[in-house]
């Protein structure tokens, strides 16, 4: 019994040095932080749907995780390279801007932060629009109202998300802007009186979301006509008159 403290005493320094190496105690001399920075998404982009948040990471000994912020809080973490982070923006309003940064540790709890980058959630789908009058090859005169119908694309199948909308409609004669109409029906009306008789003209539309999207309508052409029938009065003979023989008829 007076042998055994001893002993037990040796016993418990060897299994404290065992376990101290296979824990990594080691890892307490690193005191590097790791280095981090996202590279995914590009800072200052547009984003939509679902982004891969992609972190690069190192240390001097290992990194433990990665984890990803937005806004400040922390969202996720990933513990294997390549340090990633799936971020559904579709509940996020179009045109408002997030901050994300990620954080570094190693094992011996040293921490490292990346750079902040910022992005912007846009509407990823174009409006679609097409000139409804006039007709494409037909002949106008006066003043012509050109229409257009502007739809802003729904964003892809299966997500719940509405566009965000037609801001304006801008109406093209020749590649020139005529004019813009902000609320729907969109219309504008064209003074052809200037025009020659059987010039040709071409028109378009394009149309904005409000994310800054731009869509165009395909061309149409039209012809400016005379609507103004000739007027005739025959002056000779008189109304009601009697003639006889060979008459001359005048107009
Ligand atoms: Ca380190
Ligand atoms: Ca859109």
């Amino acid at each position: 019994m007076k042998n055994l403290v001893p002993k037990l005493g040796l016993f418990l320094l060897i299994l404290i040095f065992t376990l101290g190496q296979l824990g990594g105690c080691s890892c307490a001399t690193d005191t590097v932080s790791p280095v981090v920075q996202i590279t995914n998404p590009v800072n200052n982009s547009d984003v939509s749907d679902i982004v891969i948040i992609q972190a690069k990471a190192s240390d001097d000994v290992g990194v433990a995780k990665v984890e990803f912020y937005i806004d400040n809080s922390k969202v996720g973490e990933d513990s294997q390279s390549l340090y990633k982070y799936s971020w559904n923006t579709d509940s996020l309003a179009y045109g408002s801007t997030h901050t994300i940064y990620a954080k570094a540790y190693d094992n011996a709890g040293n921490e490292g932060v990346s750079p902040s980058i910022t992005v912007t959630i846009g509407d990823s789908q174009l409006p679609t629009v097409v000139v409804t009058n006039p007709v494409d090859g037909g002949t106008v005169t006066g003043t012509v109202t050109i229409k257009a119908n502007a739809v802003d694309r729904s964003i892809p199948k299966g997500k719940s998300k509405s566009p965000s909308g037609i801001q304006k409609v801008e109406f093209y004669v020749d590649d020139r802007l005529l004019g813009e109409a902000l609320t729907s029906p969109y219309d504008k009306n064209w003074n052809t009186d200037s025009l020659a008789y059987g010039s040709t003209h071409t028109i378009y539309a394009k149309a904005y979301d409000n994310a800054g999207n731009e869509g165009v309508s395909p061309p149409i052409t039209v012809t400016i006509g005379d609507s103004q029938l000739p007027t005739v009065t025959i002056t000779n003979p008189v109304d009601g008159g009697t003639v006889i023989g060979i008459v001359t008829i005048k107009a």
